[in-house]
């Protein structure tokens, strides 16, 4: 089995944190500040899992380590140079989290070693120092590059996906990641900035009022992708949205979380993303445009509230 390293303790960190501790499996884990961590999990079934305690900011990485990286986006790129000078040569980096990165500058960050990237929709939100695992979900992965031969990547990817079926299943690998990435990121651009500004639960933007955004949202993001090769339905994605929409219908997320905890948002990563890729395509990118800075006035509204 390969050891397991987890990169910072945020809810979803924590949330692999605690099913670690329930399957008894030893793993590191690292994180910038020892201050204010969670202590504890509560699992779905109501029962709580205690953290253990981290005493080291950076252990040290164990060859052959699955290394994942479930950070906000603004996060990675400074964690993977941090990493770079201390990851064994067999060591794997996942990367989880929403929106999507300069995979070029990511790319290049870690030339030595295979980097997965993941996306789950297993849920989990910080409640003062106890995470609160809020719903399960499914997980994807994919490749995006390894200097490793075809035998080396077929067993680096066996045995993510046997981890990962028993933290966060089911779990699915795709050749197609950008395909997966780009309709996760379409969902993100409709319910988190929009569950944000009016302050609402995600079951809200079920309500008909909020169709034609979501349409509009929907079919700019669509015309995006296709300029970068990525094809996708609009009934396809539209139908996706919906069941996201209704399925986590009680949760609020994770951007309006974001903004009510004064937190910076993954804004620049989601309809960020979406407005300079479709601006350097020429596609109309008017809504998601409206909706990026409706949610930089309310980061900066926050910001000077905390001046
Ligand atoms: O990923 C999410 C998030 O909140 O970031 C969704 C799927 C929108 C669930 O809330």
């Amino acid at each position: 089995m390969n050891p397991i390293h987890i990169v910072g303790r945020g809810a979803i960190g924590s949330l692999l944190a605690a099913k670690l501790v329930n399957l008894d499996r030893l793993f590191t884990c690292e994180v910038r500040s020892l201050n204010n961590l969670p202590k504890t999990v509560l699992n779905l079934d109501k029962s709580v899992t205690r953290l253990p305690a981290i005493i080291t900011h950076q252990p040290n990485i164990l060859d052959d380590s699955i290394v994942i990286v479930p950070l906000k986006a603004y996060q990675i790129e400074n964690a993977l140079r941090d990493l770079a000078f201390r990851l064994p040569k067999r060591a794997s980096v996942v990367l989880l989290h929403n929106g999507m990165l300069d995979r070029k500058a990511i790319k290049a960050l870690l030339p030595n070693h295979s980097i997965y990237l993941a996306t789950t929709s297993h849920a989990a939100k910080r409640e003062g120092s106890q995470i609160h695992i809020t719903g399960t979900g499914t997980t994807q992965f994919g490749l995006a590059k390894s200097p490793h031969s075809p035998d080396a990547i077929s067993t680096e990817i066996a045995s993510i996906k046997s981890l990962f079926t028993r933290l966060i299943s089911p779990v699915s690998y795709s050749d197609d990641i950008d395909q997966i990435l780009w309709q996760k990121l379409i969902v993100n651009a409709v319910i988190n900035p929009l569950t944000a500004i009016h302050n609402i639960k995600n079951g809200v933007l079920g309500d008909s009022a909020f169709t034609k955004v979501i349409m509009n949202i929907i079919q700019e993001c669509i015309e995006v992708a296709s300029t970068l090769s990525v094809q996708l339905e609009y009934t396809v994605m539209s139908e996706l949205v919906r069941s996201v929409i209704q399925n986590t219908a009680n949760n609020y997320s994770s951007m309006h979380q974001d903004l009510k905890n004064h937190r910076p948002s993954e804004i620049d990563y989601i309809s960020g993303f979406i407005v300079s890729k479709g601006k350097e395509n020429g596609v109309d990118v008017s809504e998601n445009t409206r909706l990026l800075d409706q949610i930089k006035r309310l980061e900066q509204a926050n910001e000077n509230h905390s001046k």
